[in-house]
């Protein structure tokens, strides 16, 4: 008896059509994340590259993106902090976001290792009943995408949970070695919805 181990999401060309529907275990009514994926790409720096949308009906709640300098940042609502980060690449970063908001601590991990924190947004509350997508930054719910700000290139291990991980833990889930099941997404689980040019890889 064999059971289908899901992958790598490959979006292998530039689009404005192609994008991953993800449906969260929990409602996004977030005052902490984790946010955790292995994303490779061999996309110009120069060039916006959206890496994770999360949007209800008026706002992009939570956006992570690199940006056209090459810096990586994330935004909540309308505000955002950019981090200096190593640039993505053919084999791949393990990166992870953590925030929470009551000091709004915010930190990349990239391959385990944590970068400086900033604050954003303290006392904010991520809203629920919107949509998470890969792949395409929406400009309205569900639309209006640009081919030039689309992910080009290969997204796995995409973990999220409703608090902030310890560094000993997010270290396992750079190595991909015993940690607690992703509360909102859990990629040995993960409920999903290919519309366009997406792959995805399955081993049996
Ligand atoms: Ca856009």
């Amino acid at each position: 008896m064999f059971t289908d181990v899901f992958s790598t999401f490959i979006f292998p060309k530039e689009t404005d059509t192609s994008y991953v529907l993800l449906s969260p275990d929990l409602p996004l009514s977030l005052q902490a994340f984790t946010l955790c994926m292995k994303v490779a790409s061999v996309l110009p720096t120069n060039r916006e590259i959206i890496l994770f949308a999360y949007r209800t009906k008026d706002y992009d709640e939570l956006n992570m993106w690199q940006e056209f300098n090459g810096t990586f940042s994330l935004y909540l609502s309308g505000p955002g902090v950019s981090f200096t980060l190593p640039a993505l690449n053919t084999f791949g970063n393990h990166m992870c976001v953590t925030w929470e908001s009551q000091s709004g601590l915010i930190a990349f991990w990239v391959n385990g290792k944590r970068s400086l924190r900033q604050v954003l947004r303290p006392g904010h509350r991520i809203q629920p009943e919107g949509t998470v997508i890969l792949g395409q930054d929406p400009d309205s719910f569900l639309g209006s995408f640009e081919k030039a700000q689309s992910f080009v290139g290969e997204i796995s291990n995409l973990y999220m949970w409703d608090h902030v991980l310890s560094p000993s833990v997010i270290e396992r889930v750079y190595l991909d070695y015993s940690f607690p099941k992703g509360n909102i997404f859990d990629w040995q689980s993960l409920s999903y919805k290919c519309t366009g040019d997406v792959m995805v890889e399955l081993w049996m």
